[in-house]
């Protein structure tokens, strides 16, 4: 592991209450992810939609973090974010200095993604959605997912499996290809894009 790193990149993984955000920074990172995990308990029922959730015990509460080694220079720094509602003040703070983000999606409940789509495009920060597969009936076709969070063309749509290592670099590697074009496409209008990226 590269201790003495030049550049650290940060990624953030975001989405609703429960859609695999811990489990994924768990899935990729070098180092044992620090998470902020707390019990749920009943008093939380009336507040967090748990029904579609029923295996689920703890829920972040603050943030996930996660560490990748790119090369002798550059470290991936990954921050899974709070899900609950009651904690999604923290977003906008863990959005600064952001390269990247994915949005996980259940597709059970397409619409619990929705806010951290709208906060994105408000900070401008490039992002990517990643279908998070719970099997069952619940899925949905792409078109469906694109017309339900209403994305844009451009913006990538893949499916995952968050607990799969290699399903989670996939996703991973798509939002670093999809930030490299975003750069591209800027620079061929403005500046050139960050050093680590050309
Ligand atoms: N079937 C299936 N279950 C998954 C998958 N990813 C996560 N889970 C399970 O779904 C539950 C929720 O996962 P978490 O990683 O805690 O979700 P989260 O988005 O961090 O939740 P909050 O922090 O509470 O918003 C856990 O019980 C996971 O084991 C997946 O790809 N497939
Ligand atoms: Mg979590």
């Amino acid at each position: 592991m590269g201790a003495t790193a030049d550049n650290g990149l940060k990624i953030v993984i975001v989405g609703g209450f429960g859609v695999g955000k811990t489990t994924m920074v768990r899935s990729v990172s070098e180092i044992r992810p620090l998470n902020t995990e707390e019990t749920m308990t009943r008093a939380g029922e009336s507040v967090d939609d748990v029904s579609e959730v029923r295996g689920k015990t703890a829920t972040t509460v603050a943030f996930d973090f996660g560490r990748i080694t790119l090369d002798a220079r550059n470290v991936l720094y990954l921050f899974g974010a709070p899900g609950q509602e009651r904690f999604w003040f923290l977003w906008d703070r863990l959005f600064s200095g952001t390269l990247g983000a994915v949005v996980l999606v259940d597709t059970r409940r397409i619409d619990d993604s929705w806010y951290a789509i709208d906060r994105l495009e408000q900070h401008g920060t490039p992002f990517i959605v990643a279908c998070n597969d719970f099997g069952g009936s619940g899925r949905h076709s792409h078109a469906a997912v694109r017309e339900a969070l209403d994305l844009d063309p451009e913006v990538p749509l893949i499916d995952c499996d968050a607990r799969s290592r290699e399903s989670s670099k996939d996703v991973l590697i798509t939002l670093v290809q999809h930030i490299r074009n975003s750069y591209a496409g800027q620079s061929a209008r403005t500046a050139a894009p960050p050093r680590e990226f050309v």
